[in-house]
């Protein structure tokens, strides 16, 4: 079976592993690729740093930590320590030693030439991930959000963590993304696919960035495959973060169903097959969401790996029927 995700950082890694862990413990055999979000990507202190790249990368090589869902586990920040001693640091940004070297080993293989898929295929060299990951594009795209009231862009990064998406924003700025194209295997993976997971990560700025991307939301319409996707928004809440300050800037509401309508279903041009929400998050008409998309009630938490496997195995089930 190949299935294919489009993911950006926590709620797309975290479903990740579970669906490879539903994958071992059914002996299905399979091959994942995941297109991984690159909007967040953000140069600082000299160096190319890819947050949802990493994300998927650790969680599914067992160097993520845990409880925060980014970042390296038992991190230590020397050399953050040192930035700031010259006044160089990001005070806003937090920089961890052992993530540090992912950075500076990215950057140095971009330096040599390399193209950001390959740069990312070197780096999971170590990490061996059990998919393919991909970047969305190779060419730079970043997400900058437009603040309300304001003619002022700012990076997203800078938006979400250090203002944590509290001062409103006016739109969502994908620079670079006309001239983007998708990196090498993106389309052809989907197209192949007999499933794409749209897996609970954030619709506006993780998975409507790798939409963004000209010829990938064209390919998911048209692929041969079945899509499912599986809301991020449990019982009328981003779970999690602040998903719905996003979806609030796009004008579509924080719920299961409005998150459903949006991306739309395939029968209507749109891109959903299937749609999974949380057991708390009522559908009017049984089985169906709005917009008549095919929905099934289940419970959406990613806890731990036995629900996470759980949460993939009904994506799977879901993506058979007719
Ligand atoms: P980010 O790049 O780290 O923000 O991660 P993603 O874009 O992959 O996903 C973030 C979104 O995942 C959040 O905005 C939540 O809506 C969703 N999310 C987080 N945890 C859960 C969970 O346990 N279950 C579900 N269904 N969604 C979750
Ligand atoms: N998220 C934070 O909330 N604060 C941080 O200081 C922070 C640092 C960071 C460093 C590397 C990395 O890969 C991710 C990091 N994140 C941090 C998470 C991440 O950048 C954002 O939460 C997501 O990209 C939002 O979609
Ligand atoms: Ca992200």
């Amino acid at each position: 079976m190949r299935i294919v995700l489009l993911a950006g950082g926590v709620g797309g890694a975290r479903f990740t592993r579970g669906l490879l862990d539903h994958l071992v413990a059914s002996g299905t055999a399979a091959d994942v690729t995941v297109v991984a979000n690159t909007g967040d990507d953000i140069w600082m202190n000299g160096l190319r740093l890819c947050p949802d790249l990493d994300t998927m990368m650790y969680t599914l090589g067992g160097g993520i930590h845990e409880e925060q869902g980014w970042g390296r586990a038992d991190e230590s920040r020397r050399v953050a320590d040192e930035l700031d001693a010259y006044g160089v640091g990001v005070a806003w940004f937090t920089l961890g030693d052992l993530d540090l070297a992912t950075h500076i080993a990215r950057t140095q293989l971009l330096r040599e030439g390399n193209s950001l898929s390959a740069a990312t295929a070197r780096l999971c060299a170590r990490w061996k991930p059990g998919v393919r990951l991909l970047p969305m594009s190779d060419e730079p795209v970043e997400t900058h959000v437009r603040l309300a009231g304001s003619d002022q862009l700012m990076h997203f990064e800078e938006w979400w963590v250090r203002l944590r998406a509290t001062v409103p924003a006016q739109e969502f700025v994908q620079s670079g993304v006309e001239d983007a194209s998708p990196a090498p295997g993106v389309l052809d993976a989907i197209r192949d696919a007999d499933v794409v997971v749209l897996p609970p990560s954030n619709p506006v700025v993780s998975i409507g960035t790798i939409l963004g991307v000209p010829g990938i939301r064209d390919a998911v319409r048209e692929t041969s495959g079945r899509v499912v996707g599986v809301s991020p928004i449990i019982g009328g809440a981003a779970v999690r973060g602040m998903a719905a300050a996003c979806l609030t800037t796009i004008g579509v509401a924080t719920s299961a169903d409005a998150v459903a309508v949006h991306y739309g279903p395939r029968s209507r041009g749109g891109l959903l097959d299937a749609w999974l929400v949380d057991e708390t998050d009522a559908v009017l008409v049984p089985g169906l969401a709005a917009d008549g998309i095919p929905c099934r009630a289940v419970p959406l938490w990613l806890r731990d790996t036995a629900s996470s496997a759980r949460l993939a195995a009904d994506a799977l089930a879901m993506a058979e029927r007719d």
